[in-house]
């Protein structure tokens, strides 16, 4: 059988080195087929999350980025200054959260999708054509966000008119000034040459990437105990993989970018340039709660209680 599992991503990206080995473990295994259908392929995330919860697709990568629209409490992960920045924990934390595998696990299977597995892909850094280094610098300044609310609100809150779009249409819109900035991990600017259409690039360290792996819940509640397990044990040995490529990555991404474009400007705030995007993620929280309601206090609980979990785990 051959199983169709979709991108938001090229194949030599982040989403597309994970697909890779995950389709090797599974074809080393099984009699069972991947097929990877990349970006551009199948149409924007949102277009190929809805092709999985059909069923016309048996897995795809959702970012909750996109998927923070049709399960709200996935918004979680795109509030600012709440995942730790530290590679160990981070990983410890997508691993073992409770509030991840299990309470935000159920959300998915309420919309016909299996979580199979998320994982991070890389601090966010800001792209603009104007310099950034205080939310005042953002003023005026359409910043591309992609498309659940809670990042609408984020850079709201930093000070910047936010300008929800697909992923498809962001080049185009640096291109022509329809928005001035945009965010996104360094390898991702890197290798979809952001750097050719902005000028800045600045670190204020308020997100890791996010990304989740989906499968269609019929397809997935009707493999055998065996195939699940499969499912299950190949994306694990995907994490490790993704966890270790990614090891120097946006340090390399960097380099790679100045080559290119040596004018580009990168900017790591301090901790004091920091601390007005810090104040500002409060009000985010907020209205995480306040506006998606429901689970989400819960879901924030638990994640902060997680992430203090893991950090004593790793002891960091
Ligand atoms: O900004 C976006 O829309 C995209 N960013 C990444 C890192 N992956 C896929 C997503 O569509």
């Amino acid at each position: 059988e051959t199983w169709k599992y979709s991108l938001e991503e090229a194949i030599d990206e982040v989403q597309g080195v994970y697909a890779t080995k995950f389709k090797e473990h599974i074809e080393a295994n099984s009699d069972h087929e991947i097929q990877i259908f990349p970006f551009g392929t199948l149409g924007e995330s949102n277009d190929t999350t809805e092709l999985a919860q059909m069923g016309a697709i048996q897995f795809a990568t959702a970012s909750p980025g996109f998927t923070g629209s049709l399960i709200p409490e996935l918004q979680v992960f795109l509030l600012p200054y709440v995942l730790p920045e530290d590679q160990a924990v981070l990983e410890d934390f997508y691993k073992t959260s409770d509030t991840i595998n299990e309470m935000l696990a159920a959300k998915y299977e309420d919309k016909s999708l299996h979580l199979v597995d998320m994982y991070p892909e890389g601090e966010v850094v800001m792209t603009t054509k104007e310099p950034v280094t205080e939310p005042a610098d953002l003023d005026g300044v359409k910043f591309r966000v992609m498309t659940s609310p809670m990042l609408i609100e984020t850079y709201d809150a930093f000070g910047a008119t936010p300008t929800p779009l697909p992923w498809g249409e962001v080049y185009g819109a640096l291109q022509t000034n329809i928005i001035q900035g945009q965010e996104n991990p360094m390898f991702f600017v890197e290798s979809t040459k952001m750097y050719e259409v902005t000028d800045h690039i600045t670190y204020a360290g308020h997100n890791t990437f996010t990304t989740a792996v989906v499968a269609n819940k019929t397809f997935f509640d009707g493999l055998s105990d065996e195939d699940q397990a499969l499912v299950a044990e190949a994306a694990d040995v995907a994490f490790d993989h993704i966890m270790d490529y990614q090891k120097g990555l946006t340090e390399r991404s960097e380099e790679k970018i100045l080559e290119a474009k040596p004018s580009m400007e990168v900017t790591v705030l301090t901790d004091e340039q920091r601390e007005p995007f810090r104040e500002a993620a409060q009000q985010v929280r907020e209205a995480f709660v306040e506006e998606v309601g429901g689970d989400a206090q819960a879901v924030l609980d638990g994640f902060e209680a997680d992430i203090t979990a893991s950090k004593e785990r790793v002891g960091n």
